[in-house]
């Protein structure tokens, strides 16, 4: 366990992480010798603090016992390679919390996997919230586990339940995370510019488990399957087979637990199968911390699902508009595109982060009617949709919505779920959303 007032630290990166790692460590009046982050400009920092931007070089890493990482920049780089070499310890903010929160007597709740984590973690803390449990939602989901901490210190009124998700890049400097519950949900392609392969992606996540009470399994999910542990209890999930199942029968698809239709995904609002899977993976890790099942349903029904995931933004002439801004990965695509029972006008690209962009073809030609390319590896999605009829390049989105709506006929619907990162033509996924919102809704002013 770190001591805060023996070590002495480094944060590397200046972003929200980097600021809440600073503030929580000057709440623990910590000796901190610098800040670093890898760009030549760094964002401006809290307190007036000069942050040493470029390239890491160890020199400035020398002087600390403990570097505390954020998650947008790789252990892998040479100066914390070098720091590991040097028996520093290199920890993230997850680490920092983890330690700090085992003394505590919540219950824990971690959760990853490529596609998913928002939704699932969504729901989690939303149904666990609505059996009256005082519960804290946090991680990447977008409030620093730091800054959480701070708060719940200073009001004194600690958490039953913790619900964290939490990335790959979290993980891979998290070792003391104790989970009641944990679930890698399910691995896809994604983040290939920061691992050398799937299975190096894979390895980063299977970390959840290392100290978790309960596994829950995608059953459907080979590589999920890899990580079982079979010294540790397990919960599985899935289509068929497991405990947590879905079951058609002649009233509709049911969420089904030990074979028993449970509730009717009719009386859910989130809408497609995967969704359902997320549905009972959130069912399953809550299950395992000691709720009941029995009164989880009810709230389930509740929960009314995330703006830019598969969101309908407008309806015309029969035409729909969805925006899928957080599409930002192959399997993601293929799960939300799949789920809509209409021929698709698809807009895909942007910055691919190195995947393999191949399992879109037959999602593509059974699916969408055309396909509009945006961004920096257009050339890269056409290469794999090469003989597909119906796919143009277009320089901008709005090019690509115009092109869209112009070829949409009544019973279309018009997708945008890009496969890719915003960050090569946007601010990120939400200036991306706001852009197809805007643009959808003036063409169809415009043609009403
Ligand atoms: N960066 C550098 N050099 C640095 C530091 C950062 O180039 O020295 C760049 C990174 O490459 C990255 C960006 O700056 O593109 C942000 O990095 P960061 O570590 O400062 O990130 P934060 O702003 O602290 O946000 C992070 C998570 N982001 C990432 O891991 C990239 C947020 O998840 C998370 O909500 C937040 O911590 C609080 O925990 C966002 C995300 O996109 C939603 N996550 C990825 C995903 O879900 O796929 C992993
Ligand atoms: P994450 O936080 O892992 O990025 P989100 O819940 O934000 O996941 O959803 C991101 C995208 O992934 C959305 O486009 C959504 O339609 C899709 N998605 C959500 N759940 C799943 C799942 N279980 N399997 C595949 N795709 C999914």
């Amino acid at each position: 366990k770190i001591d805060f007032s023996q070590e002495t630290f480094v944060i590397i990166g200046a972003g929200e992480t980097g600021r809440s790692i600073y503030r929580y460590l000057s709440h623990r009046k910590s000796n901190i010798i610098n800040v670093l982050d890898t760009r030549d400009t760094p964002p401006e920092f809290i307190d007036n603090v000069a942050v040493v931007g470029g390239k890491l070089d160890y020199k400035n890493l020398e002087a600390a016992t403990v570097v505390v990482v954020s998650p947008g920049v790789s252990i892998y780089e040479p100066a914390i390679q070098e720091a590991l070499a040097n028996n520093k310890q290199v920890v993230g903010d997850i680490e920092l919390f983890a330690q700090e929160i085992s003394a505590w007597d919540s219950k824990v709740i971690g959760i990853t996997g490529s596609n998913g984590k928002t939704t699932v973690t969504s729901l989690t803390g939303f149904l666990a919230s609505e059996l009256g449990v005082n519960t804290l939602v946090a991680g990447n989901i977008g409030t620093p586990v730091l800054d959480a901490l701070i708060s719940i210190e200073a009001s004194n009124t600690y958490p039953e339940l913790i619900v964290l998700e939490l990335s790959s890049f979290q993980l891979e400097t998290t070792h003391s995370l104790m989970l009641d519950s944990a679930t890698v949900l399910n691995i896809s392609e994604d983040h290939l510019d920061r691992y050398r392969d799937l299975l190096e992606y894979a390895y980063a996540k299977a970390n959840i488990f290392n100290n978790c009470k309960v596994q829950i399994l995608n059953l459907d999910d080979p590589l999920v399957m890899s990580m079982s542990r079979s010294h540790l209890p397990q919960t599985f999930f899935g289509s068929e087979n497991a405990e947590y199942s879905l079951i058609q029968n002649t009233e509709g698809l049911f969420l089904a637990v030990n074979n028993i239709p449970v509730l009717n995904t009719e009386k859910l609002q989130l809408v497609g199968r995967h969704n359902y899977q997320n549905s009972l993976a959130s069912l399953a890790l809550l299950v395992a911390c000691g709720y009941q099942l029995a009164d989880l349903l009810e709230p389930l029904t509740k929960f009314a699902g995330l703006e830019h995931r598969m969101q309908k933004i407008a309806e015309a002439k029969n035409v729909i508009y969805i925006e899928d801004s957080k599409g930002t990965n192959v399997g993601a695509v293929i799960a939300g595109v799949s789920g809509i029972d209409r021929p698709v006008h698809l807009i895909l690209g942007g910055d691919g982060k190195g995947q393999d962009f191949t399992p879109l073809r037959t999602m593509v030609k059974n699916k969408c009617k055309s396909v509009a390319l945006i961004g920096q590896d257009a050339n890269k999605i056409a290469e794999v949709l090469d003989g597909v009829p119906s796919v143009a390049k277009y320089s901008t989105l709005e090019d690509a919505i115009a092109a869209c709506h112009k070829n949409a006929v009544a019973g279309d619907a018009v997708i945008l779920s890009p496969a890719c990162a915003s960050w090569d033509m946007f601010t990120n996924y939400k200036h991306r959303a706001q852009v197809f919102s805007d643009t959808v809704n003036a063409l169809i002013q415009k043609n009403p």
